[in-house]
């Protein structure tokens, strides 16, 4: 049964971490602005945005999630975060209890890499000043290649007798040591054949099985990197060095403080905020747009006033949003996650009892966010458990097989049938 999609958040100490992890989720993840606040990892459920099933068909009305939400056609589903104890270069050796921390990370199908790039901390998370951050993203990564590297190499001796005794192959030998890391069979092979290795496993030396575990960690861990803290002026020339040296589908800028202050700000009706959007509504808007009332929201003073012009000007007018909300969609792009929506009626979209008698009206109560090149038949499992299936429909009631692979647009409404075919 495919597990739920868990990202990881990693990074040095006071990097912003858990700040982030607040901004994502109503969790609150302990911050501080000294190193090691977190110790153990906290696990917290953000939300990812995608255009739901129900735009397809105009039913935005009617689209009533059982978990998240949804805003004409665009919905937020939940989606399980671990926000991880500050690694420090040496972690791989146990620097700074980093061995245990790796350990944390084990079951992550993505990271986000925060990175503190107003370069106002050191490579321990200490106060400083003109740190260079790209320096970090550099480390950090060797860390974790060292981390995985170490764990096989305890081992290679034995692992390589083993392979001989048994006759086995390269993909199930290495597999057995990666399933811990929550690999599967296709991954480790994806990552033999991209770099196309010729000997034999029992001849590797050094430097083939370091880039085979690089390589690895490229499938396993596919990792955003936020570049947070863009609400300090000295972030600028950091972020266009580090734009010149990584790809750019990889980086995403965030001010992970300045999306607490703004939904603080919200829920406490002195301001109208969508989570990531790149307009604040003030009560003055409102006056201004002609509404006596400023549409209910509390005045600010001037020093509230204040913060909120210069959040305007240094994060919102600069950069688009806060960058948070893009943190998740990109982990989510890179993993290529598929929302499949399953519905009880394939008729109505409906769900629960009645629905195939016209129901509540309510539509695409349920979905689930799974990886790519997940069949029907797991996403049957993963929901229904195991339940025995009779069939499967999609979208005009067409019968689908269990082994059809779901992708957007493409086999992601179903209508499980259970019971004997
Ligand atoms: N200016 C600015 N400061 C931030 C931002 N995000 C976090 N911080 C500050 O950075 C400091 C560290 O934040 P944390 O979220 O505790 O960092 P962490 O990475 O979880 O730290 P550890 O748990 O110690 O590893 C705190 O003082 C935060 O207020 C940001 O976007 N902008
Ligand atoms: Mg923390």
């Amino acid at each position: 049964m495919p597990r739920d999609p868990l990202i990881g958040l990693v990074g040095k100490p006071s990097s912003g971490k858990s700040t982030m992890l607040n901004s994502l989720t109503d969790a609150t993840s302990k911050v501080g602005n000294f190193p090691f606040t977190t110790i153990d990892p906290q696990r917290a459920v953000g939300y990812l945005r995608i255009p739901c099933a129900c735009a397809r068909f105009n039913l935005q009305s009617r689209c009533a999630p059982n978990y998240g939400s949804c805003t004409d056609g665009l919905r937020s589903v939940p989606i399980e975060l671990l926000d991880v104890a500050g690694l420090v270069p040496g972690a791989h050796l146990g620097r700074g209890l980093g061995n245990r921390f790796l350990d944390d990370l084990r079951h992550a199908d993505a990271l986000v890499h925060v990175v503190d790039v107003s370069g106002s901390t050191d490579e321990e998370g200490k106060a400083t000043r003109g740190y260079d951050p790209s320096r970090d993203i550099v480390w950090l990564r060797g860390e974790i290649v060292r981390w995985i590297q170490g764990n096989l190499m305890e081992k290679w001796g034995s692992i390589k007798r083993r392979h001989v005794a048994i006759k086995s192959n390269a993909v199930d030998t290495l597999q057995n040591q990666f399933s811990g890391y929550g690999s599967t069979t296709q991954v480790v092979a994806r990552c033999l054949d991209r770099i196309g290795i010729k000997e034999r496993l029992e001849h590797w030396s050094d430097e083939t099985i370091e880039k085979v575990v690089n390589a690895f960690t490229d499938e396993k861990f596919p990792t955003v990197i936020a570049l947070n803290k863009i609400d300090n002026p000295d972030a600028d020339k950091n972020i266009a060095k580090i734009a010149k040296q990584q790809p750019p589908e990889s980086l995403v800028l965030t001010s992970a403080i300045s999306e607490i202050f703004l939904r603080k700000l919200a829920k406490q009706g002195f301001i109208l905020y969508t989570e990531g959007s790149d307009q604040i509504t003030t009560r003055e808007d409102l006056i201004e747009d002609g509404d006596p009332t400023g549409g209910g929201l509390k005045e600010m003073d001037e020093k509230l006033k204040n913060r909120i012009e210069n959040l305007k000007d240094m994060v919102l007018f600069r950069f688009g949003s806060t960058g948070v909300v893009e943190v998740l969609s990109r982990a989510a792009s890179l993993l290529g996650l598929v929302p499949v929506f399953s519905v009880r009626s394939i008729a109505t979209f409906g769900s629960g009892s009645g629905a195939t008698a016209g129901g509540d009206g309510k539509v695409f109560r349920d979905c689930v966010l799974v990886k790519k090149g997940t069949t029907v038949g797991e996403v049957y499992r993963k929901v229904m458990g195991d339940a025995p299936l009779a069939y499967v429909e999609t979208v005009g009631g067409v019968r689908v097989s269990d082994e059809d692979v779901v992708a957007v647009g493409k086999n992601d409404i179903l209508s499980f049938k259970v019971g004997r075919a």
